[in-house]
């Protein structure tokens, strides 16, 4: 699925800004124009911007209403596009059911062609409920939402929402595959259209054509490769004599090997975050100067690399990885999938065969909507899934087996259980380890980490014979809080704590990397560990620098 673009054959209309919104009954149908609305922004999480409590933590539906306008061309048809709407949805024009949304971080896109008229009432009714047969995974208790991931459950439409329009015979679909073959990379596109008669060329960075063809494989001489420091891409551009649609790209090769990760034939060393989206006020949904501001903060610090814990992120997130030289590891929203403590998650009546279709499917759209993108290195299965458990190793051997039967590109997921216990690291091309040496195991003790970390991570290596990668590790951290000698909770512990895990790092034969939680401070669920939130950071929420981010902005500068 392309992503909306306007060019003279295409338009596309922004329904962002504010919207009417209000709690509705489990039966609601938006059959005619709602009264008693309230204003809301789109895009944003409902649970920053409202005051009143119940509003906040309300678990069921919720209904967005917009009315909207434009001159309607006959000779075109329309779609519409809901970048993601937390968690599943209902979507109605004019009081006609037009289709859902089933996932939290997905598009929505609808046919708008036929049930446009001169005035149209666009309503979406959310359901913000988790339960094991959606992802992330969650339970409602006593009309509660119950969770065991660590991010706050926000509700909203999170991402641009736009009307476009298509030619008759649009371009559908554009895939850009790269393959090397000596000096010349030679591409192969696949493009999805009825017309039969289509015109490719590329062009580079300053816009010159360097090539041209009928044929949909063809030839780009001695390539500009993509990498983080020098993230070149091209433009491919793809006509019909009714549409044309430019599609970005780069040219890259990953590779995987017992001890490295390679990128185009060298080795290379992830250094940079865990990430969420996450911002005070718009929570969840989509902010350019956000965004924008991120990768700038990342680029300071010298990083070269992030994961979309735990959960895709916005296509505009994507772009910015391109464009900045990021490279990212991909992850499917499958998350909550352990400490549930009373029993086994991965069980009949919890995560099961319904929850895996739903994750397959979750998989193909995440392929399917990144699939053009330089900067994804790898795509990671699930976050902490309880991989201790007989039937998660089953549950995990068929995703793998789905997902590489889907793609040729490296596959992980991030793990958390003791070396000696673990069931699953047999199956990723990279395991990525989340530790918290200094902080949940070992509380108060730097002393501990490095024997520690070094060890668990060189008997995985050994016994996997595969890379290693610690994809998290950190401490919570009140910024401006501070002690000598150092204790838990101040910047002084944070910056002790990452450095004795970064040095432990330096020390592990087939270590591919490091990647620090968090980025920023960012909400969660309220509990006895979270003082307004996760406070794990390098960043504050505010995304100004904890003492730990100039650390790591020396040690990423040399490493
Ligand atoms: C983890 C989770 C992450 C949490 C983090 C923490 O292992 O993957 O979602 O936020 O620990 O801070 O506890």
């Amino acid at each position: 699925m392309l992503y909306p673009q306007s060019n003279e054959f295409r338009d596309v209309i922004s329904l962002n800004g504010i919207w009417g919104y209000k709690i509705v009954d489990e039966d609601f149908v938006p059959r005619t124009k709602s009264t008693g609305l309230s204003p809301m922004a789109v895009p944003a999480s409902l649970n920053e911007i409202v005051t009143d409590k119940r509003i906040c933590n309300h678990c069921g539906k919720v209904l967005y209403e917009k009315i909207f306008s434009f001159p309607v061309r006959s000779e075109m048809r329309y779609r519409l596009r809901i970048g993601a709407v937390s968690h599943k949805c209902e979507v109605y024009l004019n009081g006609k059911k037009i289709g859902e949304g089933i996932n939290g971080f997905f598009p929505v896109d609808l046919e708008l062609t036929g049930y446009l008229q001169r005035e149209n009432r666009l309503s979406i009714v959310i359901d913000n409920r988790l339960s094991f047969d959606t992802l992330p995974v969650g339970e409602v208790r006593g009309g509660k939402q119950f969770i065991t991931f660590d991010f706050y459950n926000f509700t909203g439409i999170h991402r641009d929402v736009m009307v476009y329009s298509l030619p008759q015979n649009a371009i559908e679909d554009i895939a850009v595959e790269t393959i090397v073959d000596g000096d010349y990379e030679k591409l192969r596109v696949h493009v999805r259209t009825d017309c039969k008669k289509i015109r490719f060329s590329v062009r580079d960075k300053e816009g010159n054509v360097i090539a041209e063809s009928k044929e949909n494989v063809f030839s780009v001489r001695n390539p500009k490769l993509w990498s983080p420091a020098h993230p070149y891409l091209y433009t491919l551009v793809v006509e019909t004599e009714t549409d044309r649609y430019e599609q970005r790209f780069g040219i890259r090769k990953v590779e995987v090997t017992e001890n490295a990760f390679l990128l185009n034939g060298q080795p290379v060393y992830f250094k940079g975050v865990g990430m969420h989206e996450d911002f005070c006020v718009s929570g969840k949904g989509n902010v350019s100067a956000v965004n924008v501001r991120n990768f700038e903060l990342l680029k300071w610090l010298n990083a070269n690399s992030f994961r979309t814990s735990h959960y895709p992120y916005s296509e505009e997130i994507m772009d910015l990885a391109d464009e900045y030289g990021m490279m990212v590891i991909d992850e499917v929203p499958a998350a909550g999938m352990s400490y549930w403590r009373d029993r086994e998650v991965f069980a009949e009546d919890r995560v099961n065969g319904k929850t895996l279709e739903l994750h397959k499917k979750l998989f193909d759209m995440l392929v399917d909507r990144d699939k053009n993108h330089p900067c994804v290195v790898m795509y990671s299965l699930a976050n902490e899934p309880a991989c201790n458990e007989d039937k998660c190793r089953e549950y995990l051997e068929e995703i793998f087996a789905y997902a590489r039967s889907k793609t040729d590109m490296p596959l992980t997921f991030a793990e958390d259980v003791k070396y000696g216990t673990e069931k699953c690291c047999h199956l990723p091309d990279v395991i990525m380890m989340n530790r918290y040496y200094g902080w949940y195991d070992g509380v108060g003790d730097t002393d501990c980490v490095r024997e520690s970390l070094k060890q668990e991570m060189r008997q995985m290596h050994l016994r996997y014979r595969k890379p290693v990668l610690l994809s998290e590790f950190g401490c919570d951290t009140v910024a401006g809080m501070h002690s000598c000698p150092s204790e838990m909770f101040t910047e002084e512990y944070q910056t002790e704590c990452i450095r004795e895990n970064c040095q432990a790092l330096d020390e592990t034969e087939g270590c591919i990397g490091e990647h620090v939680w968090n980025f920023a401070d960012f909400k969660t669920k309220q509990g006895l560990t979270r003082v307004g939130g996760n406070k794990k950071g390098i960043f504050t929420r505010e995304r100004q620098p904890k003492s730990v981010a100039f650390y790591l902005r020396e040690r990423w500068e040399k490493k």
